[in-house]
């Protein structure tokens, strides 16, 4: 969210530093990987539009870069009826296209995946690579002129009158017209008692299993909602091809953790437990050979991001496990923001939302 509010802002002419406490590439936080679902399908028409927005934007970052972030795959919703029918319908009041499926038909185009209910499938959806996306925003962002100072950590952030300073590790100090915040995993502890009205965040530590499948990168992203054949409470499944195999993850189930202090190592349950979903309902991919990885979720109360200004501090956290495919719009509302546009309300600072 940060390499790409520093696109935005350096493509607007402003003079932008990122200062990055890891290397270039690094898996610490929440967007390493070789894969992350695009999807136009949410039943609010909200998300809906915010995703229409950063599809073009997606398409600049390859153009200006010459490099691929976005393969088009479709992606496939199964389970209670209620969920598939609220997409479909709120992609068609959308003008989107989108398709529901018996489970017959989705079983002949897709034979690696089953699905027990009516599916929807829309096509517009896809793939990005996440590891490929981060390295091109910063691409763009140098090419626009922003310096990118990997491997220098912030150890104080204040506000200073109309500025902020931003002081780092090597005692560096910066005096800045205006910072953009978009640290991860770390929000809630950097950010309390400095930014008023931020909401509480969950920082869990999530692990998604990738899975060896003979035509992988063929596969459309999926989702299978909690309800039929799953548990209500287990967050669902999500799922998608990739460099990697097939990844496969139950959706914001993972326990809390401290992002400086965790262990980064898989659970072998939760890794059991996404072995035993897929031996059931992914007869196209090797069960038995599963290698788990682990990621960062910062979870806000109502799943909305924090997308919103303090004074000089604008604020990007919160992406609650779905984030990724907004990073290139969310850049340039960051931009916007920067130049003194208003938060959408959805995502503003303030009273603590309805959970
Ligand atoms: O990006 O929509 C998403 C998603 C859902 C579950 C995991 N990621």
């Amino acid at each position: 969210m940060g390499s790409s509010a520093a696109w935005h802002l350096a493509s607007r002419g402003e003079q932008v530093t990122v200062f990055e406490q890891f290397p270039p590439g690094h898996d610490r936080g929440s967007s390493h990987g070789s894969s992350r679902i695009f999807r136009l399908a949410y039943p609010d028409p909200f998300y809906i539009s915010l995703a229409v927005r950063a599809l073009p934007l997606w398409h600049r970052l390859e153009e200006e870069t010459g490099r691929r972030v976005l393969e088009r795959t479709g992606a496939l919703d199964h389970g209670p009826a209620t969920a598939t029918s609220a997409l479909h319908d709120a992609l068609r009041a959308a003008g989107r296209p989108s398709e529901l499926l018996t489970p017959p038909q989705a079983a002949e185009r897709w034979p690696g995946l089953r699905a027990d209910t009516t599916a929807l499938f829309h096509p517009e959806a896809g793939r990005l690579h996440a590891d490929h996306a981060v390295a091109a925003f910063q691409q763009a962002a140098r090419q626009g002129g922003a310096r990118i100072r990997h491997g220098v950590k912030v150890t104080r952030l204040s506000v200073r009158g109309e500025r902020a300073e931003v002081v780092t590790e090597g005692e560096e100090a910066v005096i800045a017209d205006a910072v953009v915040v978009a640290v991860g995993g770390w929000a809630p502890s950097r950010l309390s008692g400095l930014v008023p009205g931020l909401p509480p965040m969950r920082v869990t530590q999530e692990q998604p299993v990738h899975f060896p499948a003979p035509d992988a990168l063929g596969w459309p992203s999926f989702i299978h909602h909690p309800g039929a054949g799953l548990p209500a409470d287990s967050g669902g499944i999500y799922g998608l091809g990739s460099d990697d195999g097939v990844k496969v993850g139950f959706h914001g189930v993972g326990p809390v953790v401290d992002p400086d202090h965790r262990d980064r190592t898989a659970d072998p349950r939760a890794l059991g437990r996404v072995q035993q979903y897929a031996s059931r309902w992914l007869p196209g991919v090797d069960h038995t050979a599963p290698a788990a990885t682990t990621c960062l979720y910062t979870t806000t109360p109502d799943h909305n991001f924090v997308i919103d200004r303090a004074g000089p501090l604008t604020v990007l956290a919160g992406f609650s496990g779905h984030g990724f495919k907004f990073a290139s719009v969310i850049g340039a509302l960051a931009a916007d923001l920067v130049g003194g546009a208003s938060a959408p309300s959805r995502f503003a600072l303030g009273p603590p939302r309805a959970s």
